[in-house]
């Protein structure tokens, strides 16, 4: 029996396939869009009526507080579940749950009025910070944008390179030994590119991207803050790409169609599967700290207690230890070690301690 798909229409199966994303208009329920970005200042002990306090071009911060992917936008959920096969093939406890690790875009005054063109991004990736990648691997099977405000045109949205999949598939192809992040020289054909779209959306959009998709934050001309988060599909299977009835899932399609091929039975993998600490979530939760100290100041401010902070990081260590087992955080270092700062070609840092611990 062929996948039978109930939540998406032929056009959006199409789009999916063929540019490698698909966006989902006011998915995100409204709920967690409100109740996110209340003490989104507070964290980050900025103000937003005062400009001159904005102390990044770019930011990025830490998970305090997570629901149920499905909970938090149910219609993107049940369009992504088929987008891979179906609720069964997405891993029961990996990234189950999305979040507020806010990605500010605040941009500058002097971007005000400028343009660019997406030829001129320097920050192009994919998001696996966390395991081996092989051709086949599903951990971030979906790479998902989350908006939390209007992102106008020109204003920071997150550009995506259409025709960059089909070089990155390639390359994987060429490596069944597999590369382990961060992967520094990769990207460079997303310079030369011609296919591209830049997000532009309202806020409670939610667009649905191939984890194989290069995509880069873009300069913010409009200097406001422009805020998303970036969670994942996880898969608990490799990617078949060799099936003999030929019903590939639409993630599957993506490569195959990139690679130009019909099915890849010859492709083995030749080291082991990996999987380690996310390298770039050490540098965001080793703000948790401050960001609590600034929650807690905050209610006291207003005669309330610190236990009225709503923070994972305040509920106990049983909690705690969900939290880092739906993120990953309770895995060992990789063998690349973690990113200490946002740049990608960061310097990679071995941490002493075993474990990430923070308060
Ligand atoms: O800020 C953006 O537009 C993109 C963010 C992103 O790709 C990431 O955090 O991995
Ligand atoms: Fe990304």
């Amino acid at each position: 029996m062929p996948f039978e798909y109930k939540h998406l229409s032929a056009e959006e199966r199409a789009h999916f396939v063929e540019h490698g994303w698909l966006k989902i208009e006011n998915a995100i329920d409204p709920k967690y869009l409100n109740e996110w970005m209340e003490n989104l200042w507070v964290r980050l002990g900025m103000d937003p009526e005062d400009k001159s306090t904005w102390m990044y071009e770019y930011h990025k911060l830490p998970r305090h507080r997570e629901v149920l992917a499905s909970e938090f936008a149910p219609e993107a959920w049940a369009k992504m579940c088929e987008i891979v096969g179906g609720e069964d093939k997405i891993d029961p406890v990996r990234e189950r749950y999305y979040g507020d690790q806010m990605i500010i875009n605040f941009g500058t005054e002097e971007q005000v009025g400028k343009s660019h063109t997406p030829q001129d991004l320097v920050g192009w990736h994919t998001d696996n910070d966390w395991y081996r990648q092989f051709l086949d691997s599903s951990g971030n099977a979906l790479t998902v944008i989350c908006c939390f405000t209007d992102v106008p045109a020109n204003g920071g949205g997150t550009s995506l390179c259409e025709d960059g999949i089909k070089s990155l598939v390639e390359r994987f192809y060429a490596n069944p030994q597999g590369l382990d992040p961060p992967f520094a020289n990769i990207y460079s054909h997303c310079k030369t590119a011609s296919s591209f779209a830049e997000v532009v959306a309202k806020a409670g959009d939610v667009l649905v991207t191939h984890g194989m998709l290069p995509h880069s934050h873009s300069p913010n001309h409009l200097h406001y803050a422009r805020v998303i988060t970036n969670p994942h599909v996880n898969l608990s299977e490799p990617f078949n790409l060799n099936r003999p009835d030929g019903d590939y899932t639409l993630c599957e399609q993506v490569i195959l169609r990139n690679l130009g091929r019909d099915s890849v039975p010859e492709y083995k993998p030749t080291r082991e599967r990996l999987a380690f600490y996310p390298r770039t979530a050490f540098f965001k939760r080793e703000m948790v700290k401050d960001e609590l100290q600034r929650m807690v100041a905050h209610a006291e401010a207003q005669g309330l207690p610190a236990s009225s902070v709503d923070s994972v990081y305040l509920k106990g260590e049983e909690a705690i230890r969900e939290h880092e087992r739906r993120n990953g955080y309770d895995k060992a270092w990789g063998p690349t070690g973690v990113a200490v700062t946002m740049r990608d070609d960061a310097v990679n840092y071995m941490p002493e301690q075993k474990k990430h611990v923070l308060v």
